[in-house]
């Protein structure tokens, strides 16, 4: 009998319809990993298998992807959006289960969107057409680099992780974002132009949502090491 049973942690990553392949970034694997945890990718299995899924794993990473459908959130579908309905059928299910049970979750980009929906939150389906004044945070600089500011409220975890310091630099590939926040969250940072960049729920013991991508700076940045850190932890 094992002493020690490794901590697993499940990540839902993409379905790429043409190769009928499911994918994921080998970076959020490789944070996982080197957090102390060990990484698998989710399946899409069907609604019945769930709570197995969930009986194997001790935290959930919602990957970044693809466009939630605005129908999940009330809104009228987009002309912009590229969605993946059989993701969002799984992956919705999955954590409202996950969310259900209070396990440890990290949303990154997509993933966070798709948190703060199934908490009961909205999005803009395109930040362009709703905040014409705002930063195009599509960006088009490669994910590797920074490309704007975030100001991080105290007394969040991720504040916490940064050291105690409120400035961050994050990158930034996304044309949809938080709206209106869902019950129970707050909002943990956003960039100098209001948007929501990042939210967490302080009721529980680490269900939290980054706008931008951590791990590509995993090794390179304090900041995004020690949310992969934090949520491994919270996941033991
Ligand atoms: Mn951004």
């Amino acid at each position: 009998m094992a002493a020690h049973k490794k901590t697993i942690i499940g990540i839902v990553g993409e379905y790429e319809d043409e190769k009928e392949n499911y994918f994921c970034s080998h970076l959020y694997a490789r944070a996982i990993e080197r957090a102390g945890a060990l990484p698998i990718i989710l399946p899409y299995v069907e609604a019945g298998q769930l709570k197995d899924i969930l009986d194997l794993i001790s935290g959930l990473v919602l990957s970044g992807g693809k466009d939630l459908a605005s129908e999940t959130y009330g809104a009228a579908p987009h002309p912009a959006a590229k969605v993946q309905p059989a993701r969002d059928n799984f992956e919705i299910a999955l954590t409202r289960l996950a969310l259900e049970r209070s396990m440890p979750i990290l949303g990154v980009c997509r993933g966070m969107q798709l948190l703060n929906v199934v908490a009961g939150g909205t999005l803009y389906p395109h930040t362009i057409d709703e905040l014409p004044n705002g930063l195009d945070h599509r960006n088009g600089r490669p994910l590797e680099e920074a490309a704007h500011d975030v100001h991080l409220e105290p007394n969040t975890l991720l504040f916490q992780y940064n050291g105690g310091s409120s400035s961050l630099r994050v990158n930034s590939g996304h044309h949809q974002a938080v709206k209106r926040v869902a019950p129970d969250f707050i909002v943990s940072a956003r960039a100098n132009d209001g948007l929501v960049e990042a939210i967490e729920a302080p009721g529980r013991p680490f269900v939290v949502g980054v706008q931008w991508h951590p791990e590509f700076f995993y090794e390179s940045e304090p900041a995004s090491r020690h949310l992969f850190h934090g949520f491994v932890d919270a996941s033991r």
